[in-house]
């Protein structure tokens, strides 16, 4: 018998999800991740008492009160709302596109009017059957906000023309007729106070962890330590990239402490304009409803990935689709092991669907094993 019930690849939110429910019902887990941290891309770097977000924004909402209650169990999280700002042409509109943002944009006053606006340039501009994301945007909302709020921010943030993307990528974005600037259209929503690293520990709490440790520097060893292997990393270079490398698209953040105790008045502001090669700037205080006298900004650069950079936004088109859909096919014949989480899953995931996936993985292979 091996010295572990589970081996857990990566301490992002689906290893630890599992370790938690694994070691309460009895097993005996180790987590190893390759970074000096737990917590994968939710983890925060603590910075003049301000917690930042080190790799990326993270919102976490769900209409789920059963995950809302999960996450509260461990560390309480706050009421903050996401409401974006978007700096376009020199001016600030509100987001998502809603009732102030058609205010800003055209003068309109009343849903007719700004349904009338919409309605006009769909008319003109709009196509039957959207085949990417600039055919989908113009027959969702028309040329006016594509041009002020989507065409130059995707074509920086995919670095690709947006004639070229699929028509998904923009489906995500709400569109209302209401004066209600939240970006999410979810029940719960919030922030742990205290910062994301309090929810990660709670779950690996009394759970063994090594940190800097790379699966791959030593897998025959690890593999030997467990029964089953839980992986939550690259699902190509589990494979050793035999069938090809899963494409990805990279950020780079540039971290600014600033001195002083408020710079944009908000915690995320989007940068449309080509002019700026940042896509966003994040001031990370306001998360939290810090009140500290200095201030931490990040400005957030899309970057072209290569198989040294960070992978943060899978490209699913249908080249890395297919090539996800064969890698796949040879994860579902390995025994003793389990995939989960956005990137052994290839998917553009939100933080409560990782959880809630954890959960119904974990769920099934607890009652059989
Ligand atoms: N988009 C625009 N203009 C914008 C914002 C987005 O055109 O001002 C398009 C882009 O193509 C983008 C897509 O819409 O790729 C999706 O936008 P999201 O803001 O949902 O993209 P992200 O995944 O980068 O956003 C992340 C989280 C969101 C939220 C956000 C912070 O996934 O849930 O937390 O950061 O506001």
């Amino acid at each position: 018998k091996n010295e572990y019930d589970y081996l857990i690849v990566g301490s992002g939110l689906f290893g630890s999800v599992f370790a938690y429910e694994a070691t309460k019902a009895g097993k005996k887990c180790l987590v190893i991740d390759k970074r000096e941290h737990i917590g994968g891309n939710v983890y925060c770097e603590n910075i003049e008492g301000i917690n930042v977000h080190k790799y990326g924004a993270h919102i976490f909402h769900t209409n789920d009160k059963s995950l809302w209650n999960y996450v509260n169990q461990f560390v309480e999280f706050n009421n903050f709302t996401n409401s974006p700002m978007s700096l376009s042409k020199g001016k600030l509109y509100n987001l998502p596109f809603n009732m102030n943002t058609f205010n800003q944009l055209w003068g309109t006053k009343t849903p007719h009017e700004a349904k009338a606006k919409i309605d006009e340039q769909v008319a003109i501009y709009g196509v039957e059957n959207p085949k990417n994301l600039e055919e989908q945007a113009l027959s969702l909302v028309g040329k006016d906000i594509y041009d002020h709020f989507i065409k130059e921010y995707t074509e920086k943030q995919w670095g690709r023309k947006a004639s070229e993307l699929p028509a998904f990528i923009i489906k995500r974005l709400p569109v209302r007729f209401t004066f209600d600037n939240n970006y999410f259209n979810d029940i719960y929503q919030g922030i742990p106070i205290g910062g994301y690293n309090k929810l990660i520990e709670g779950m690996l709490e009394g759970i063994e962890v090594i940190t800097k440790t790379d699966y791959f520097s030593d897998r025959n060893k690890f593999n030997k330590l467990s029964n089953k292997i839980v992986y939550s990393g690259k699902i190509d270079e589990y494979f050793d990239y035999k069938l090809g490398i899963l494409e990805y698209r990279s950020l780079h953040f540039e971290n600014e402490i600033l001195e002083t105790d408020n710079f944009q008045g908000n915690a995320v502001v989007n940068y449309n304009d080509a002019n700026y090669d940042f896509t966003r700037i994040i001031e990370h205080k306001h998360f939290e409803f810090g009140k500290q006298n200095k201030t931490v900004i990040t400005k957030e650069y899309p970057q072209e990935w290569n198989p040294g950079r960070e992978a943060f936004y899978p490209i699913n088109d249908v080249k890395n689709q297919s090539l996800f859909d064969e890698y796949k096919k040879l994860s579902l014949e390995e025994k003793n092991l389990i995939f989960g989480g956005r990137l052994s899953e290839y998917k553009y995931y939100d933080m409560h669907q990782v959880i809630a996936l954890a959960l119904t993985r974990s769920k099934k292979e607890l009652e059989n094993g």
